[in-house]
């Protein structure tokens, strides 16, 4: 165990704790993102059993009464000028199922569930492990915290799988509707270009960019051109008043995407374990298991045989979405039949083996897509919170070998990039902000993996 790498990482989540929640990073995001929050109780679950599950029922109380858990809770004690968009810009107060306190009108990938089994087997793991009395006794009584925010939190979670079971797939289709690229948490992937390029904005009300401010070069992060569409399809969002229907019928941008229908499959799959758990009713678990089924079907069926990825499907357009980024692995993550495929490839020169690559970690965009840039945001650099989800899917799937090579080699990378939100993949210079919360988390979790 390297103890200073160690107690770095508890540094950063200490330094980002808002007291209840911790806010994604210290200056870019000073609020409590939704699925930033499920890897952060992954981290804390290490340091804390208690402090981890009240980061997770802090998200749960600004969920929506449809269901929803929003990408944003805001903080309203932070300053007005540090984060843009603000509640105000969102107006959820136009749509009836908003909670009283400050939200966007958005969700993130459904990383939660995991989350919350995380906990339980970290907490189980800790009460069977021979210690000092005092330690058992402490984790015993974890266990029986866990436990009681299980039985808390599943109708909540349950209610917001349903929502995307059913709002965000009137279809059944097994797939999620995306309707704006903050939802997908890999805001401006190459996945979204051609989507945005047919955004006409509209009479935009004015407004300034604070995210640039906080980094070190604007270049790292999207351009102005895909803020002003960010912010019309807001616009349209807080127009048709949040409603689902609406949104479906009329929206620009619909998007079926497939790493946040594969989360939710790993979600469900985690949910079933929960319901289990707690010995929710046979029906409730029939339910999840056929959402995990229908939706692990799905994103086999967007296995894409000449770029060997799964691929979005443009909705609007009707077209899949052929492009080359982390997402298309959204089949290890879901557990579907082409495993073997997807392994390859991201064995292969366009993704981990890539000679040029510092750390052979997963970039954002695969350098051989046309549009890849190794310093922009979710166009090529490496995150590490998603080199985590992937290492997480191949230890599921029981591809140890790559699993342990993945682990290695993020060490690495956050031994030297520190806890940088994402990394050049060539050079590993830091980008984006410092002391990500999601980052530390996951350095936690790794080396609690050794
Ligand atoms: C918009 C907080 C969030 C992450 C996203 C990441 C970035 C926000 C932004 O930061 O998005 O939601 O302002 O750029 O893309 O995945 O949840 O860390």
């Amino acid at each position: 165990m390297d103890e200073r790498l160690w107690s770095a990482a508890a540094a950063v989540l200490a330094g980002n704790d808002a007291g209840g929640w911790t806010r994604a990073a210290p200056h870019l995001y000073p609020h409590q993102w939704s699925w930033d929050s499920a890897f952060v109780a992954v981290g804390w679950a290490h340091l804390s059993v208690p402090r981890a599950l009240t980061e997770l029922r802090s998200l749960f109380a600004g969920q929506w009464a449809n269901g929803m858990v929003s990408h944003i809770v805001y903080d309203p004690a932070a300053a007005a000028e540090s984060y843009f968009p603000d509640p105000a810009r969102w107006g959820t107060g136009v749509a009836a199922a908003a909670p009283d306190r400050p939200t966007s009108g958005i969700c993130q990938p459904p990383v939660h569930a995991l989350a919350l089994a995380h906990l339980a087997e970290v907490a189980d793991r800790a009460a069977t492990r021979p210690a000092g009395p005092d330690r058992t006794g402490g984790a015993r009584d974890d266990v029986d915290r866990v436990d009681a925010a299980l039985v808390e939190l599943y109708p909540k979670v349950l209610a917001w799988h349903r929502y995307l079971a059913t709002e965000r797939d009137p279809q059944g289709s097994g797939l999620v509707s995306i309707y704006h690229p903050w939802e997908s948490g890999t805001d401006n992937s190459p996945r979204f270009d051609a989507a945005l390029a047919r955004v006409e904005v509209g009479d935009l009300p004015p407004y300034r960019r604070r995210d640039t401010g906080h980094v070190a070069d604007p270049a790292q992060r999207p351009s102005d051109a895909e803020y002003d569409r960010y912010l019309w399809l807001v616009e349209l969002l807080r127009r048709a008043g949040y409603a689902d229907d609406r949104i479906a019928a009329t929206h620009p941008l619909v998007l079926k995407d497939v790493l946040f229908s594969a989360i939710l499959v790993a979600a469900n799959d985690a949910l079933g374990r929960i319901a289990a758990r707690i010995g929710a009713p046979a029906a409730d678990r029939a339910v999840i298991a056929g959402w995990r089924d229908r939706g692990r079907a799905a994103v086999d069926a967007c296995y894409d045989p000449r770029l060997r990825l799964c691929l979005d499907r443009d909705v609007r357009a009707g077209t899949p979405v052929r492009c080359r980024t982390v997402a298309g692995f959204a089949g290890l993550v879901a557990g579907g039949e082409r495993r073997s495929e997807l392994l390859a490839e991201l064995a292969s020169a366009r993704f981990l083996g890539d000679a040029r690559l510092r750390w052979p970690v997963p970039p954002s965009t695969s350098p051989a897509d046309p549009a890849f840039r190794p310093r922009t945001y979710w166009r090529g650099p490496s995150w590490p919170v998603l080199g985590w989800l992937l290492w997480r899917s191949l230890g599921s799937l029981g591809e140890h070998t790559a699993a342990a090579a993945l682990r290695a080699a993020s060490l690495e990378q956050v031994s030297t990039a520190g806890f940088a939100e994402y990394v050049e993949p060539f050079t590993g210079e830091p980008l984006g902000s410092p002391d990500q919360s999601w980052t530390a988390a996951v350095t936690l979790d790794w080396l609690a993996a050794g």
